[in-house]
């Protein structure tokens, strides 16, 4: 960390401004070599804007943010100049020449996290908060970023600390077997709180992940139910080739939709009938591998033909999903049952050919809003899970240990285990190998 390191923090291209970031132990110094303003940066204040010539190649305002009060902790230098390609290049070039060395990927937040600005958890919501491209997604990171999830496992992390100190101090006095410093009911309390917390979070993984990547929706039901026309509905364009011609949609069509603040993912597929064309049958498997993969789904027919509902094809488990029945071309209907939104099995009746599909999306608005609740932390970091799942796999051994009685010595192992796991997702323990990991898929100048 003793280098002073530049990158373009602002996308690649032309713009009106673009922004180059340099930090390290020589950013302001170094800067002072190319920059001429009124006064040298290195005698301006923390957190101030100067303007200046940079090296004759443009008129830059240069921002002074010194350790440890910067983004990095460390003296840093954020140059906004005129976007051209060609002065960002030249002004990295020559910040290059003078002594500072391009940034890794991610190196800014790195070093952020290196110099305890931020936890493992938080440095990972800063990527999470630049890629969302949804209200929720937005707000999940926002909630990262804030210590939503290390405030959580800090807590548990301390209090089980406690115990394994106990329990090793009794494994110092293995002499004295009457000796017992860790009380087995207060530490079996522990453990239990423990497992319903990890437990939890680990619940929770499954809405973090669908609000951070989008809910998978699939599309499901017989042929010429309208299931194309439902799509392109959704999306407010002609995504699918809507046909009378059964068979039309062979191919799985996907399409993005955000609907209040959530991003679902509709998955137009291939209609469920028997058929022995093999580009068909093809297309048909597709469409039940959508159905499993889905969170949600679309189970669409043709309402004025009651004979012939959509179910649930064979195979499929509704486990976990929401199902929502979809009655389309209730236009052809001269009476329209009521729907059902409140409880599964849920049902309406919608005209997606006449653009009538408000009930459809309020319907799933919901269901996704009242889960959509901050006020619990919800995890959507494939990394966090992986380690709580190992967390609770030694909590429950500890929990076993406890009931069967056995010595402090491979309690001390599964508690040993379990602090190793938390301490990994704040990144309290950490190995150069999971930084390298996490931080180049970061953006470059982040
Ligand atoms: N009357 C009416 N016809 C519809 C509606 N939605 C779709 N259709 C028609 O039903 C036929 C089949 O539609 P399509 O979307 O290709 O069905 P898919 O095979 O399920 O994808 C087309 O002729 C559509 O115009 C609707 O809401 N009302
Ligand atoms: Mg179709």
């Amino acid at each position: 960390m003793q280098d002073t390191i530049c990158a373009i923090s602002t996308p690649h291209g032309t713009g009106g401004i673009a922004v180059i970031r340099v930090s390290g132990p020589e950013a302001v110094s170094l800067a002072d070599k190319l920059f001429a303003g009124k006064r040298p940066l290195r005698e301006a204040q923390s957190h101030t804007m100067h303007y200046g010539r940079f090296a004759d190649l443009d008129d830059v305002m240069a921002g002074v943010f010194r350790a440890p009060h910067s983004f990095t902790g460390e003296d840093t230098v954020e140059i906004s100049c005129h976007g051209s390609a060609y002065i960002q290049q030249e002004i990295l070039h020559l910040l290059c020449t003078t002594g500072c060395r391009l940034a890794r990927a991610g190196e800014f937040t790195e070093r952020a996290f290196l110099n305890g600005r931020m936890d493992l958890t938080e440095a990972e919501a800063v990527a999470d908060l630049i890629a969302a491209e949804s209200r929720a997604a937005h707000n999940l990171a926002l909630s990262h970023l804030r210590g939503g999830i290390s405030h959580e496992l800090n807590i548990l992390r301390e209090r089980l600390l406690h115990f394994t100190s106990l329990i090793e101090l009794e494994l110092d006095f293995a002499d004295h077997e009457e000796l017992e410093f860790a009380d087995r009911s207060q530490l079996s309390l522990l453990a239990d709180e423990l497992e319903t917390h990890i437990s939890r979070l680990l619940e929770s993984f499954k809405l973090g992940n669908a609000l951070k990547n989008g809910i998978p929706a699939a599309i499901i039901g017989p042929t010429n139910a309208g299931k194309s026309t439902l799509l392109n509905a959704l999306a407010g364009e002609e995504r699918a080739i809507v046909s009378d011609e059964q068979g039309t949609t062979r191919d799985t069509i996907e399409d993005v939709v955000t609907l209040g603040g959530v991003q679902f993912r509709f998955i137009d597929t291939a209609g469920l009938r028997h058929t022995d064309n093999r580009v068909e049958q093809q297309g048909i498997e597709r469409s039940l591998n959508a159905a499993r993969r889905a969170d949600v789904i679309l189970l669409v027919d043709d309402a004025s033909r009651p004979s012939e509902r959509a179910k649930l094809p064979a195979g499929i488990d509704a486990e976990g999903k929401i199902i929502i029945h979809v009655h389309n071309k209730a236009d052809l209907l001269t009476a329209r049952p009521a729907d059902k939104t409140e409880e599964p099995p849920y049902s309406v009746y919608i005209a997606a050919k006449q653009g009538e599909t408000d009930k459809l999306k309020d319907l799933l608005q919901s269901r996704y809003s009242h889960e959509n609740n901050y006020e619990t932390v919800t995890i959507s970091n494939i990394r966090h899970r992986d380690a709580l799942r190992r967390a609770l796999n030694a909590i429950q051994h500890v929990k076993a240990g406890i009931t069967d009685n056995l010595s402090g010595e491979f309690m001390a192992m599964d508690l040993q285990d379990c602090l190793q796991a938390l301490g990994e997702i704040t990144g309290q323990i950490t190995s150069q190998e999971v930084l390298n990991n996490i931080f180049s898929r970061f953006c470059i100048g982040k």
